[in-house]
């Protein structure tokens, strides 16, 4: 495997971080999980502006620019024969000393690493998946906010860790108030009578840009399409559900905390989106060759 670091492709036991990069001392920098469909990098111009504007919010002056930026994920796509694949871009705040305080870190770093994930198991994508609430709450967007893709995810490891102990691939985190938010790493859509539901932004969220694209699919197959607020109670009464998510891609779930959801199998407005969203996919986005 070949690896972007610093302005260099270098193998995987080259590619090393200082121990005193704050990436590493304090997960303070910003990161993208990136999908690349039939040599096409998906949704490259969101990802991207995605990146840099979480960046912005951090004050993270990232040292290339969009442009540069992208050229360094098609080339590190290119240098892996990528036609498929994940890819991880990443930028830290850099070397500093011990202390915290960021103006001590005179350069950021940027890595890209293009390889391949598989989260669920396979046979989940058919027949749909069970997950679980986690006790874990969502991250406020007072605090720090779920719109940055920040290198701190401990607020959903320990959710995901929940998961582990239930036995199930993921967890479903609410908000402080107990409005459901997102899982650990997708966005989540319930069904309820053929109108489609997903939790706003403002709740606290990332901004998934496979959320963005499946908002889009339900609207083009006809269905109307609300962010809105939920509870529990919405979504173990929904006729379905799903997740959305640039490493889950889309997936039905069809067991939330032992409620059944719907009659227990994908349903029609979630195997409509699935399927969409699999030729969309595969056939838009920007050519690595
Ligand atoms: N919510 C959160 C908290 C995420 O981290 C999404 C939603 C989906 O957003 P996109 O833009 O990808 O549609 C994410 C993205 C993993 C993993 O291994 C997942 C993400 C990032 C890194 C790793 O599950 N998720």
């Amino acid at each position: 495997m070949v690896i972007y670091l610093d302005g260099k492709f270098v193998s995987e036991d080259e590619a090393k971080i200082s121990v005193f990069d704050h990436g590493v001392l304090y997960g303070d920098g910003v990161f993208e999980g990136i999908r690349a469909y039939n040599s096409r990098i998906f949704r490259c111009e969101e990802h991207i502006d995605r990146l840099y504007a979480a960046a912005k919010a951090i004050m993270l002056n990232i040292p290339i620019s969009k442009q540069e930026m992208t050229e360094v994920l098609l080339e590190t796509c290119r240098k892996n024969n990528i036609k498929d694949g994940y890819i991880r871009l990443v930028v830290t705040r850099g070397k500093g000393d011990l202390g915290l305080n960021p103006k001590n870190c005179p350069s950021p770093s940027i890595f890209c690493i293009a390889a391949t994930i598989q989260l669920y198991p396979e046979e989940m994508y058919i027949k749909g998946m069970p997950i679980v609430t986690a006790a874990q709450r969502r991250n406020k967007a007072t605090i720090v906010d779920p719109q940055i893709k920040s290198l701190n995810y401990l607020n959903n490891i320990l959710a995901k860790m929940e998961a582990n102990r239930a036995g199930v691939p993921e967890a479903l985190m609410l908000d402080h108030d107990g409005i459901v938010a997102e899982c650990t790493g997708d966005n989540i859509f319930i069904v309820k009578d053929n109108v489609i539901y997903t939790p706003p932004i403002h709740i606290g969220i990332l901004d998934g840009i496979t959320r963005r694209t499946a908002m889009e699919l339900g609207e083009k197959l006809g269905y109307k399409v609300v962010e809105k607020e939920f509870t529990l109670f919405n979504v173990y009464n929904a006729d379905e559900c799903f997740l959305t998510g640039t490493a889950a891609e889309a997936i039905a779930v069809t067991n939330v905390d032992e409620r059944v959801i719907g009659d227990g199998q994908a349903g029609p407005v979630t195997t409509a989106i699935l399927h969409a969203f699999k030729e969309y996919a595969n056939s838009n986005g920007t050519d690595i060759y």
